[in-house]
């Protein structure tokens, strides 16, 4: 089911680019939000490392990968090799020392998909997850970071896509819509295909930071300040951009043969990654590739209850930015059941 809008560009669409940039901005997090987060991390450190010498801590998710909007929690990964504990004991000696600590509303979750220490700091309000050996997520922060400093459209798009998505409620994967991760890969996407592209396809490009994580070849081109006028050719600002992104999602996204791919910069086929059927509860109803982990496809929370909904909600902003007379203010409307 393809539904293609033969529809140009709104004739006025980029005389809304100031209202967005100036929502953008207010999301951006001040500097003391930074810092404070930075403050976190040293406390935390010395604290884990009284107890595991050569343990170390990263930070990784939003708070890092330079997508955070203000107020976000702080994701913080815990890597630790030698020990003979397994995750569980890790994550309840750990949230021992951090009770002890005076953190405030520390709970170890053992069984949730991904493990982890809550807690919420009372000196900085600042609350945070922390996960262990989680080391790709580190590594994929790393990426989202490097494209993000290529061209600042990316930043801008995302963080609108994002706040959208947190407005109508569809970025909520225990019930089966979308990640941020996923919003961000998206917008990544959406701009390598632009014609002249804005971004470039950092993996196929000579490797220059390469890892391996459990196995998997982590590998791309890190030197961005080399890249940074890579998207001049294209003068596109973020008013259409947003038009563009929502209107390829709601008329024009293959999602009955197409996989978005941004580790190619390309559209790859299902059928290629065999992601034609169900199997188990992934459906593949919207196909977004993991860059590093490629069997991992980070639309498989999507059900056939919420694919309707999230298509309804592409449709709805696209709609609103091809005819709404405030489409600063409508997209952002909170989802009211
Ligand atoms: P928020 O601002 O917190 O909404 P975020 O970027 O922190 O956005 P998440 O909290 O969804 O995003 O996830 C935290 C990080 O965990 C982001 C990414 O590095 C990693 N991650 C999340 N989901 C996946 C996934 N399905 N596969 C691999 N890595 C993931
Ligand atoms: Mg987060």
């Amino acid at each position: 089911r393809i539904r293609r809008r033969e529809l140009g560009c709104r004739f006025n669409i980029e005389s809304f680019t100031p209202s967005f940039l100036s929502i953008y901005k207010s999301l951006v997090p001040a500097d003391e939000e930074i810092v404070k987060q930075k403050q976190l991390l040293v406390s935390l450190r010395k604290l884990v490392n009284k107890e595991w010498s050569s343990a170390q801590l990263h930070l990784y998710g939003s708070c890092a990968n330079s997508f955070g909007v203000s107020n976000s929690d702080v994701d913080i990964c815990l890597s630790i090799v030698d020990t003979n504990m397994s995750k569980s004991e890790i994550l309840l000696r750990l949230a021992d020392l951090l009770q002890k600590d005076n953190l405030q509303n520390v709970q170890a979750l053992t069984h949730a998909r991904v493990p982890i220490v809550k807690m919420m700091d009372p000196v900085t309000g600042i609350a945070c997850d922390i996960c262990i050996n989680n080391l790709l997520a580190v590594v994929n922060t790393k990426l989202l970071r490097d494209y993000a400093q290529i061209d600042e459209r990316l930043r801008q798009l995302a963080f609108i896509v994002k706040h959208w998505a947190k407005s109508r409620g569809v970025n909520e994967t225990y019930r089966g819509t979308l990640s941020s991760y996923a919003y961000v890969l998206m917008c990544i996407h959406f701009l390598q295909q632009r014609k002249p592209a804005i971004l470039p396809c950092l993996q196929e490009l000579e490797a220059t930071c390469v890892v391996t994580i459990d196995g998997t070849r982590c590998a791309y081109f890190d030197q961005v300040d080399r890249l940074r006028n890579f998207g001049v050719q294209n003068n596109e600002s973020i008013a259409g951009l947003l038009w563009g992104f929502f209107h390829y999602w709601a008329y024009y996204h293959d999602y009955m043969n197409d996989v978005i791919s941004v580790r190619t910069g390309r559209l790859i086929s299902k059928r290629v990654k065999d992601w034609t059927r169900r199997i188990g509860n992934d459906r593949h109803l919207i196909c977004i590739e993991d860059p590093f982990e490629t069997s991992h496809d980070l639309g498989r929370v999507v059900d056939k209850y919420s694919i309707k909904i999230l298509r309804e909600e592409f449709e709805r902003a696209a709609d609103i930015l091809q005819y709404d007379q405030n489409p600063s203010i409508t997209l952002f409307e909170p989802y009211v059941a």
